[in-house]
């Protein structure tokens, strides 16, 4: 570091920058320098990021009762455009820092937080850093502010300014815009997807119910993309958009919304009930930033619900029973006492459920493999208390509603315990003397720090496997038989199905409520299908599969996808294999590079291999390329198993049409 801030000055020796981009420069150079960092990645998600990083500002002026519209574009050349109608960045001279205070927000790190003191912030999240990082990762930035009288205008290249900011204009109206050109110098690509930004700022616009928010691809004039989202029942329209999206069908007609603020954190839940089985779908935010992985929230809101619900279900319960002793007794029949009601278990209050919950709080504690979960232990009884409170008022004044919910309830325990029932009964009788599937090919350590089980598809794929493997540490389990639409299966269905019983057996955790990690047996679990259609078939049934029955090996990070070549590329001895397209183009001008004759082969399946190349491309842990799914690719999954199993046609039909990419857009 002291020798950058030498060279600094001595370019400003040299006549090349003013004071002030000193400052600027020294601020922002660990971001051009480590800028994962900062934003995560210099890839698409670190790119995108810019904007958010950018928009949020402006949710935080929304947020603060000072914004009503944030207008986001994408202009020629991905130049990123963010316009609010807020009051617009101070402009006047900080005099801690003696340079205006919009200048501060764009070259000093973390300067953002230090404006507009209290509310809630959903900038300074996750990866909340500010403005000033978009800026030190841009080839250029301008801002305009409106106050109301005049126009101010500043222009940054990489960060430095060398001129101060400056009145350009009168204006009649307040707000800020900012204008951006991502760094190319930084980025491995400067191309936004404008169904990424959507998605995103849709979330935005669903959170912050009431905030217009607007986007325009305006890349190409010819062809202009745009939507507009302002959604005025907020969560409660997210549940109905997303109901709709999946075709799920509804089990009450109400969305329940319960909100309140407790020890300063604002809690916002919606939910309501399908008539799917199985399923639950939980989607929780903290200060706008997606918590995939769940955390103190989420934990609060399935308390209150548990009690909530078993302690109506328990007045049902004793009404009912109290009725029933008084027509039944008969004389001489003594002892039959009801037992008390025992409750019903969280999973069975919770199948079909759909939830959104979100939170704001001063400060946000992010943990977890991914960085997914909330982890502030104060939001717990906060929202507990909230949620209870608010549901037991709506249920007393729903009696409708809650008699569906418990009605639901008591169906899918009665579901559960005959599943268990079915579960003892299929455990003798299916396995090995061993209890381990016949057809799988175990290994011969035991230590799943250091195993892998294969799930493959296929016989032929399934003998290569086993031949090329190293059965020290690598299990193979070949899958044959009709698999299961995971979509309307019971736990009672999943033991009575030949594909799915042997991966239950094989890795030994049981399922659903029985599920125990801690008698994994191996500790990878690695799905390896072929990379076609049909492959994607199985993967993806397979994780929804995981997801709905095992959902703690997702998300302790034991699923992967293996990620089988496409191409075998020769020239004589010398052989590459491709994953894509452009790689194969890229080793077909290495190895022939002259002008020799070079030999492509296209694997339409694993089968196609024999164990030597199995093993070199895809199973030696050497050489081989993995991909962990993520609780939010398994989600993605379930969301594309529910559309595409499910009886709906239409949203099928509009899922199909519109992911005609399929499988280019599964990232799975
Ligand atoms: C701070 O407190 C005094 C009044 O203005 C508050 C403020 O900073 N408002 C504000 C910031 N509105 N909009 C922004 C903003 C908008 C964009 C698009 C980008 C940035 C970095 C800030």
């Amino acid at each position: 570091m002291a020798e950058e801030t030498v060279n600094d000055v001595s370019r400003v020796e040299n006549g090349e920058y003013g004071a002030d981009s000193i400052q600027a420069l020294k601020g922002l150079d660990p971001v051009r320098k480590r800028p994962g960092m900062y934003i995560g990645s210099t890839g698409e998600s670190g790119l995108h990021h810019l904007v958010y990083e950018i928009v949020d500002n402006a949710v935080d002026e929304a947020l603060a009762g000072y914004c009503t519209e944030i207008d986001v574009s994408i202009l020629p050349e991905n130049v990123i455009r963010v316009i609010d109608n807020g009051r617009g960045i101070p402009t006047a001279i900080n005099h801690a820092e003696g340079i205006s205070a919009a200048t501060m927000v764009f070259t000093m790190l973390h300067a953002g937080g230090k404006f507009g003191g209290g509310g809630y912030k959903v900038s300074g999240g996750l990866h909340g850093v500010g403005a000033s990082v978009v800026n030190a990762l841009s080839e250029w930035l301008e801002v305009e502010i409106h106050d109301g009288k005049n126009v101010h205008f500043q222009r940054f290249d990489r960060g430095e300014y060398k001129e101060e900011i400056k009145i350009t204009g009168t204006t009649d109206h307040t707000g800020t815009t900012v204008t951006f050109k991502p760094d190319a110098e930084i980025f491995h690509t400067t191309v936004f997807s404008y169904e990424t930004l959507n998605d995103r700022l849709r979330e935005k616009a669903f959170l912050n119910g009431g905030l217009k928010i607007s986007l325009h691809d305006l890349r190409d004039p010819e062809n202009i993309v745009e939507e507009t989202m302002r959604y005025e029942g907020g969560i409660r329209e997210y549940i109905a958009w997303l109901n709709k999206k999946r075709g799920a069908e509804v089990l009450h007609p109400d969305i329940i919304y319960l909100d309140g603020v407790e020890n300063g954190i604002m809690v916002e839940i919606a939910f309501q009930y399908t008539t799917d089985f199985n399923s639950e779908v939980f989607r929780s935010f903290a200060n706008d930033i997606h918590t995939g992985e769940g955390g103190m929230h989420e934990l609060g809101f399935k308390r209150a619900l548990n009690k909530v619900v078993n302690d109506f279900a328990k007045q049902e319960f004793e009404k009912s029973g109290k009725n029933k002793k008084k027509k039944q007794v008969k004389p001489g029949k003594k002892g039959e006492e009801e037992k008390p009601f025992a409750g019903y278990s969280g999973e069975a209050i919770r199948e079909a459920i759909n939830a959104i919950i979100a939170v704001k709080l001063p400060e946000c504690e992010f943990e977890g493999q991914t960085k997914g979960k909330l982890g502030n232990p104060e939001v717990q009884p906060a929202v507990y208390k909230v949620a209870s409170e608010k549901l037991t008022y709506y249920f007393e004044e729903h009696p409708e509603t809650m008699q569906i919910i418990v009605n639901k309830a008591a169906n899918s325990q009665a579901a559960r315990d005959a599943a268990k029932k079915a579960m003892e009964a299929k455990r003798k009788s299916v396995m090995d003397s061993n209890g381990l599937p016949g057809k799988l090919a175990d290994c011969s350590e035991s230590d799943v720090s250091v195993t892998e089980i294969y799930i493959v598809e296929g016989d032929s794929a399934g003998g290569s496997a086993k031949e090329g493997r190293d059965r020290r540490f690598q299990a193979i389990l070949p899958l044959w038989g009709k698999m299961l639409n995971v979509e309307k299966a019971r736990a009672d269905k999943v033991y009575n199905n030949d594909k799915l019983l042997p991966i239950v057996k094989a890795l030994g955790t049981g399922i659903a409520e029985e599920f125990d990690i801690e008698k994994l047996r191996y500790g990878r679990v690695i799905i390896m299908a072929d990379a076609d259609v049909d492959g994607l078939h199985i993967r993806t049934l397979l994780l929804t599969f995981f997801f709905r029955f095992m959902r703690p090996l997702i998300e302790q990070g034991h699923v992967y996808c293996a990620q089988p070549p496409l191409f075998k590329v020769a020239r004589g001895k010398q052989v590459r294999y491709a994953f894509s397209d452009e790689e194969r183009d890229n080793y077909i001008a290495e190895l022939g590079a002259d002008g020799g004759k070079t030999d492509v082969q296209r694997y339409k399946g694993l089968g196609e291999m024999d164990p030597v190349q199995l093993w070199e491309t895809t199973m030696n842990p050497e050489t081989r390329t993995m991909l962990r799914v993520s609780v939010e690719d398994a989600a993605k999954a379930d969301e594309i198993m529910t559309i595409l199993m499910g009886d709906k046609v239409e949203p099928r039909r509009e899922f199909i049409e519109q992911n005609a990419r399929l499988a280019e857009n599964l990232d799975i």
